[in-house]
Formats: C-alpha cells, sequence, structure tokens
C-alpha cells in the first residue's frame, strides 16, 4: 500500500465535517490523489446499514447488533473500497472508523474491549490508519453545537453521559496509541483549529 490513511474522530458536535473538507482541500492543493469517506457507510451496502444504525425508531437495537452492523459495513468498506483506493496510492480520508467502534460501542455502551478488538482483528486483520486527528471538546459544548442541525438520529438521543464516555474512550485511545493520534483542541475557532490539523498534515507528508 501506498497511500496514507487518514481518520477523523471526535464526539458530539466537535466540527469534523468543516474540518474534514479543510484537509481535502489542503492535501489536493498538494497535488495528492485524495478519496472521501465515511463510516457507518462509504458503499451502497455499507450506506443501507448506517440508514438501520441511525434510524430513531430502531430503539429495540441491542449493543451486539449495533457492534456488529458496524463491523459488517466496515467489512464491505474496506473490500470494496478502502483497501483498493490506498493500494491505488491515493489518500483515504475516513470520516470515523473503528476508534468510534472503542468510542462509541466499548465507551458509551460498555461493550468489552476484548469483544471488539476480536472482530477488528477479523475484519482488518492488521490494517490500521496512518494518522487519526481527535477533534477534542468538552462534551457539553459539543452538545451545544449539534444541537442547531435537523432532528437528532438514534446516537444524537443519547444522554450527556454516554458521550462523557464516548469522549474518555476517545481520549484513553489517543494515550494509548499515541503514535498514530493526533489530539487537536476543538473548541477555538475553525482557523486555530485547522492551524493545528495543518501543522500535523505537515509533518505526515
Ligand atoms: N458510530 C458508532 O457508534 N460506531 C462506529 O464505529 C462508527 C460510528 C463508525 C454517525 O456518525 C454516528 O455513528 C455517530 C457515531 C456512530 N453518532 N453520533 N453521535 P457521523 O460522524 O455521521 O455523525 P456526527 O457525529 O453527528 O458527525 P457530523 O455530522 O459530522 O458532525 P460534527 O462532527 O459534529 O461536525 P460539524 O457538523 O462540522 O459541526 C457541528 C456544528 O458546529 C456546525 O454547525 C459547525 O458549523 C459548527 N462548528 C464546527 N467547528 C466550529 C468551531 N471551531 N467553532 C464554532 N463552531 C464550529
Amino acid at each position: 500500500m501506498s497511500g496514507k490513511f487518514i481518520t477523523i474522530e471526535g464526539s458530539e458536535g466537535v466540527g469534523k465535517s468543516s474540518n474534514i473538507a479543510f484537509i481535502e482541500n489542503y492535501l489536493r492543493k498538494l497535488g495528492k490523489q485524495v478519496l472521501l469517506t465515511r463510516e457507518p457507510g462509504g458503499t451502497e451496502l455499507g450506506e443501507s446499514i448506517r440508514a438501520l444504525l441511525l434510524d430513531a425508531k430502531n430503539t429495540a437495537m441491542c449493543s451486539d447488533t449495533e457492534l456488529l452492523l458496524m463491523f459488517a459495513a466496515r467489512a464491505q468498506h474496506l473490500d470494496e473500497v478502502i483497501r483498493p483506493a490506498l493500494a491505488a496510492g491515493k489518500w483515504v480520508i475516513c470520516d470515523r472508523f473503528t476508534d468510534a467502534t472503542y468510542a462509541y460501542q466499548g465507551g458509551g455502551r460498555g461493550i468489552a474491549e476484548a469483544r471488539i478488538a476480536t472482530l477488528e482483528t477479523w475484519v482488518q486483520n492488521t490494517l490500521q490508519p496512518d494518522v487519526t486527528f481527535l477533534l477534542d471538546m468538552p462534551v457539553a459544548a459539543g452538545l451545544e453545537r449539534a444541537s442547531k442541525r435537523s432532528a437528532p438520529d438514534r446516537f444524537e438521543q443519547e444522554k450527556l453521559a454516554f458521550f462523557e464516555r464516548v469522549r474518555a474512550a476517545y481520549l484513553a485511545r489517543a494515550k494509548k496509541y499515541s503514535g498514530r493520534f493526533r489530539v487537536i483542541n476543538a473548541e477555538p475557532a475553525l482557523e486555530t483549529v485547522q492551524a493545528q490539523i495543518r501543522k500535523s498534515l505537515d509533518e505526515l507528508i
């Protein structure tokens, strides 16, 4: 594989969408071939799974179903999109990946890390992102930003304590995998956030 695999993570309202657009433009200006994708989703099948996962009507979905659907979508995504793009030398920017599973299904829902790790190895083998940007800010402030958007999906209906656990799990992973993670303070104005990201991208390039 000659391309680079960049993932963007964070809890609610941290500004992933705004900053992904910045990363994409920055890399394109440098002449990189960029593929932008997201999880859950990124393929036709994966987007159908995403609709099931986010549908606020699916209140009966148990945590294991949620976990297995995340990895089912990921298996398809890796096979159809991510691995071929990396093999073709593209820079893949993925809006969330397996760290989100550890944060939401692990931290948020309380599924044991070892069970997630089993599925991670099954689906990814040894593939890991080259760099993971963790956009981090206090949960309440993020939820305040996110509240200005459309009707909440199944995850967005969770309470503050759930997102506190998600944030804590993300920060624990960033500490454990400090070589891969870049923790970005997402609270200041967008230009300040992007200056931090640009610095890390320059180092990667
Ligand atoms: N999920 C999971 O549970 N397990 C998994 O393995 C995976 C995912 C892969 C859908 O993800 C759900 O799937 C997600 C976790 C779960 N659920 N949640 N919650 P998603 O990534 O598609 O959904 P999202 O988290 O709601 O992300 P988003 O739509 O990309 O929003 P965002 O990160 O919060 O970013 P934003 O829309 O760019 O920013 C929010 C607002 O803040 C917006 O009005 C911006 O203009 C504003 N903003 C952004 N930056 C700033 C700054 N710096 N200052 C002021 N205002 C700002």
